[in-house]
């Protein structure tokens, strides 16, 4: 089959960006910024939408056992394994419109193109919006897209809340169902490959100028809780070497999360995103404090390091206060690289396209980092204006997003010939 003109597969960008527009119209809009988290009311009402969206284009759509909506256009080899893309529509506490969207509307608008144009893969086209990538409150990432891939297992079901709320509970309180969606696994035979398109949320792009990041690998995240335990006392009357104070200790151990991340060689970083403490009174020394921190690098060996020189340095500082410590270490996902061929294809889509493009490293996790158990797998970047994301400054601008959906579509084809 000639490949066909490229060119004439130009994505409607109104239409797909009046899409991004009213899917950002459903989320808890109590706070600032775009709320849509797993398991909320609007992430629910979100579902359905995103579903006769897939629908209205042409796809054979349904949810799957672990919440995951997957639409289906047939190829013209039944037998072929599938071409898959997709990403993931809820966000963070007040994040963004972009995140994760791009590549569920993107991949909707590439399955339009191609049936507008008359252009049928030889493999079905599969275009995924994964249930929960988002961190959540029991800790587990990507619950959608562990589940398709087959690693989603006990553990994650019975990770709790900090009200004791299983995640298994909260899956069948939005209708899932935890045990088939941990006996859910697609097999690798069943896909060729996968591609997702997402905004860098970074600055790589922007500052170098460039249209197209061309994803070399995903970082692993390693995640971090400590629980200090402390001894009340009067604030007034307690000498300060006589105190065993939990916040103190808490805060001596944001500081070496901090400083592990800063002496980090390649890309490698740290961060502490929560703290809480005891009852809180002026007048009161902290008994009790816990942070939640998070490790990231694209090397596995620093990663591992990292995480251990973090859990001895905590533990070592505390017992030097006379504060008790429980650290759990959580590894939410190993570094994955992007397979060669699939960075060549998509470099040279961009390049047949006349985009400029830039290898790039990806800090930010991703369903595709669980997709590369089934077959190979790769990503492309478009520009995050100021490198701003997980926030309500969040934004990309149009003509990146129809440079992207361009891309992803010319791969799909690439892969689809390959
Ligand atoms: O946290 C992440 O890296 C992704 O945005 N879920
Ligand atoms: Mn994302
Ligand atoms: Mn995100
Ligand atoms: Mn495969």
């Amino acid at each position: 089959m000639t490949q066909p003109k490229i060119d004439v597969l130009v994505p409607d960008s109104d239409r797909m960006w009046a899409d991004i527009m009213e899917l950002s119209s459903i989320v808890d809009d109590r706070s600032p910024g775009w709320s849509r988290e797993v398991f909320s009311e609007p992430y629910k009402a979100s579902r359905d939408w995103t579903l006769q969206r897939m629908r209205d284009a042409g796809l054979e759509a349904s949810i799957d056992a672990a919440g995951n909506i997957v639409g289906r256009l047939a190829g013209k080899n039944p037998n072929a394994p599938a071409i898959m893309t997709g990403s993931h529509t809820d966000t963070v506490h007040s994040g963004g419109r972009f995140d994760g969207i791009v590549g569920v509307m993107g991949a909707i608008e590439a399955a339009r193109m191609l049936q507008e144009s008359g252009t049928r893969l030889t493999s079905d086209l599969i275009v995924v919006d994964f249930l929960g990538e988002e961190a959540n409150p029991f800790g587990v990432s990507c619950i959608g897209s562990r589940a398709i891939a087959g690693v989603l297992d006990p553990t994650h079901l019975e990770r709790q809340d900090a009200d004791g709320v299983s995640m298994a509970a909260a899956m069948a309180k939005f209708g899932l169902d935890p045990a088939a969606a941990v006996a859910m696994a697609w097999k690798p035979s069943d896909v060729k490959s996968y591609i997702e398109l997402h905004v860098e949320q970074g600055p790589m792009l922007e500052n170098a100028g460039t249209e197209i990041g061309v994803v070399t690998s995903i970082a692993g995240i390693e995640r971090l809780m400590a629980v200090f335990t402390g001894r009340a006392d009067h604030a007034g009357t307690t000498p300060m070497d006589q105190r065993a104070d939990a916040l103190i200790a808490a805060a001596e151990a944001i500081l070496t999360v901090e400083r592990v991340g800063c002496g980090a060689p390649i890309h490698g970083v740290t961060t502490t995103g929560k703290i809480a403490t005891g009852q809180g009174a002026f007048n009161v020394v902290p008994d009790s404090s816990t942070i939640w921190a998070e490790i990231r690098s694209i090397d596995p060996s620093w990663l591992s390091g990292a995480r251990r020189r973090i859990a001895d340095q905590i533990a070592e500082d505390a017992a030097k206060r006379g504060v008790e410590v429980a650290i759990d270490l959580l590894n939410d996902q190993d570094p994955v690289p992007a397979s060669q061929s699939m960075q060549d294809t998509v470099a040279r889509a961009a390049d047949s396209l006349g985009l400029s493009w830039a290898a790039v490293p990806s800090g930010a996790g991703h369903d595709a980092a669980h997709m590369a158990h089934l077959g190979s797998m790769g990503m492309i970047f478009i520009p995050s204006r100021g490198g701003r994301s997980h926030c309500p400054d969040e934004w990309t601008d149009k003509e990146h997003l129809g440079s992207g959906v361009q891309v992803l579509t010319s791969t799909l084809i690439n892969l689809d010939q390959a």
